[in-house]
């Protein structure tokens, strides 16, 4: 699936707005005839979470219904007409004008429904879209304890789900029609770069996918950097292309050199659909206790994020996009893990402009042994296979992390991770791996197919609390004791404390902005002496709204800005160290 875009051939007519809005709370809606329509009872704003945008959806976790109309012109009866959902948290059915057009199951990536029998041209169309944003126990990451079952910190939480985040609901990402010249498309297209050993040039692969054959001849048009040719593929629906880059410019940390593939489709000698994706050129190795860029190493600085601000929940809100990276800059980060899903694909275009690195995770948060039986298994591969299909274009993402804070502790759950590592690695084998593990070592042992060991830990909070001194020696071990298990590099990928802004006490005490501070640059220290440390990741970069309990003062204050993005102490004293250390030429 392609990500709509305009361009020479193809349009797109973005249905973000205001679309009305009903709750369904004992599931009737069906039955009762809304695909073709309902009486709303409010208006939300697209994207956006419906939590937080009226006071009485906060705690709605049940079937809310959307719709919206546009008019569709004549000429759209020859075209092809396709709808794309950046995302429906949590599970979506669609209808265009009454009749069924599609149906998705998860919430953290797009999916797209084929409107081109549905639609009225020359007419208005009604677009009613069911999300089911109950807390499904079986969805990724699961959304709700089971019965008994308990997840150490998040039990006694409202609503209990298996994570540390709200639950947000609705439509987070755009949704929009990408229109193009008849049904047959491009569907599918995928640059890979081979750079030779001295850099002197790049070989390209471009995998081209395009709709089921019409029977007619195609021919592929291909331009890059100015150079062209033109492939005869003959009636199939798919094609590798091979071509150089002489002297690429390689993609590096803030330094953001892109190239565009622009792959023209022609039937019987007329252009029928145009594409154009933009890649770059670098390389990414582990190499022994190092994470190599380009042949050089890199310390990750930065943090675990998530996809939150007031009101918008997990929507996109283009300007925090912006604000967030430019105060990863400010702080002199130079990288961030999409905690605890894939984010929507505006966070990683930003990465790819500004050079930034990202570790892009999937949404397996929460699992524990009554997640690793076929049924799943076989769904969270489909998910690993759409996260990388959608992401793999990106040069900003060098580390696919394939969980966080897994429980592990059956030969089930082994077989789970080492599987998904399979799975992963035969799609794209270009970028290393991990997963962030938490406890012990003897809790991971899929470990050794990672290439990277990421690990989260709480010394000086949830364990050892408020001894920030007593707990480095506890913390260090346990460093230690992950390095001689698994003798790769790794990636301290959380580590923190809450901090409530604005609470300050000397000496420093838990949720002061100086007990984190403290905390952080101690731990992020100690760490640093280890060679076979490759990066820091603080937990984490903003506040973020939880579920409700009594360990969260409405939303988790670990962030080193707050919910509205103004910098803790902690992000002064980050930022000291870090553009130091940039200027000192350290490894970025
Ligand atoms: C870690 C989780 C993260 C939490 C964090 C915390 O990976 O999602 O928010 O703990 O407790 O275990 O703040």
């Amino acid at each position: 699936m392609l990500k709509p875009q305009r361009n020479a051939v193809r349009e797109t007519v973005s249905l973000d707005g205001f679309w009305q809005f009903r709750r369904d709370p004992d599931g009737s809606g069906e039955s009762a005839g809304w695909p073709a329509g309902f009486a709303a009872e409010c208006e939300l704003a697209v994207p956006g979470s419906w939590n937080e945008q009226r006071s009485d959806l906060l705690h709605f976790f049940g079937r809310g219904w959307y719709q919206t109309r546009f008019y569709a012109a004549a000429g759209w009866a020859a075209r092809g007409v396709w709808l794309h959902v950046g995302s429906a948290q949590r599970h979506a059915r669609v209808w265009l004008n009454g009749r069924p057009a599609g149906a998705h199951r998860g919430g953290c990536l797009p999916f797209e429904c084929d409107l081109g029998e549905l639609v009225r041209p020359g007419a208005e169309n009604l677009l009613v879209i069911e999300v089911d944003g109950s807390l499904d126990p079986w969805d990724f990451p699961p959304a709700r304890l089971q019965e008994g079952e308990e997840r150490v910190g998040f039990h006694n939480s409202y609503p209990a789900v298996t994570y540390d985040f709200f639950p947000f609901s609705g439509l987070p990402r755009s949704v929009g029609l990408q229109l193009t010249p008849t049904a047959s498309r491009l569907e599918r297209l995928v640059v890979t770069a081979h750079v030779a050993a001295d850099g002197s040039e790049a070989a390209l692969e471009i995998e081209v996918g395009c709709s089921a054959s019409t029977g007619a001849e195609r021919d592929l048009l291909l331009e890059i950097e100015g150079v062209t040719q033109r492939v005869d593929i003959g009636p199939v629906s798919g094609a590798v292309l091979h071509a150089v880059l002489k002297k690429p410019r390689l993609w590096d940390i803030g330094r953001p050199e892109l190239y565009r593939a622009r792959v023209t489709l022609c039937e019987g000698g007329a252009v029928v659909d145009c594409y154009e994706q933009t890649f770059g050129v670098r390389t990414v190795e582990v190499r022994g206790d190092e994470f190599l860029l380009n042949g050089r190493p890199v310390f990750f600085k930065g943090f675990g994020k998530h996809e939150d601000f007031a009101v918008a929940g997990r929507g996109l809100v283009p300007p925090v996009v912006v604000r967030d990276f430019d105060l990863l800059r400010w702080v002199g980060a130079n990288s961030f893990r999409t905690s605890h899903y894939p984010y929507a694909e505006e966070w990683y275009e930003f990465a790819d402009r500004h050079g930034v690195l990202v570790i892009a995770e999937t949404p397996f948060v929460g699992l524990n042994a009554r997640m690793y039986g076929a049924e799943v298994r076989a769904r969270a591969r489909g998910v690993v296979r759409a996260m990388i299909e959608r992401d793999r274009h990106h040069p900003s993402v060098v580390l696919w992390s394939l969980a966080n804070e897994p429980d592990i502790d059956t030969a089930e759950g082994e077989a789970f991770f080492r599987a998904l590592a399979a799975e992963a690695r035969a799609l794209d084998p270009t970028r290393p791996l991990t997963y962030v593990a938490h406890r012990e070592p003897e809790n991971n042992r899929p470990m050794d197919c990672y290439d990277v060991v990421c690990l989260n830990k709480y010394y000086g909070w949830y364990e050892q609390p408020g001894q920030i001194a007593e707990s480095l020696a506890a913390f260090s071990a346990c460093l230690d004791r992950f390095r001689a298990a698994f003798k790769k590099p790794l990636l301290l990928a959380e580590f923190g404390a809450d901090a409530v802004a604005g609470l300050h006490l000397e000496p420093a005490e838990m949720f002061s902005e100086e007990y984190q501070a403290e905390i952080i640059l101690a731990q992020y220290h100690e760490a640093r002496r280890r060679p076979w440390v490759i990066g820091a990741h603080v937990w984490a970069f903003a506040d973020f709204k939880t579920s409700q309990s009594i360990t969260r003062v409405a939303v988790n204050r670990k962030g080193v800005f707050t919910r509205d993005r103004q910098p803790k102490l902690a992000a002064h004293k980050l930022r000291a160290v870090w553009l130091e250390q940039a200027g000192a030429g350290r490894p970025v």
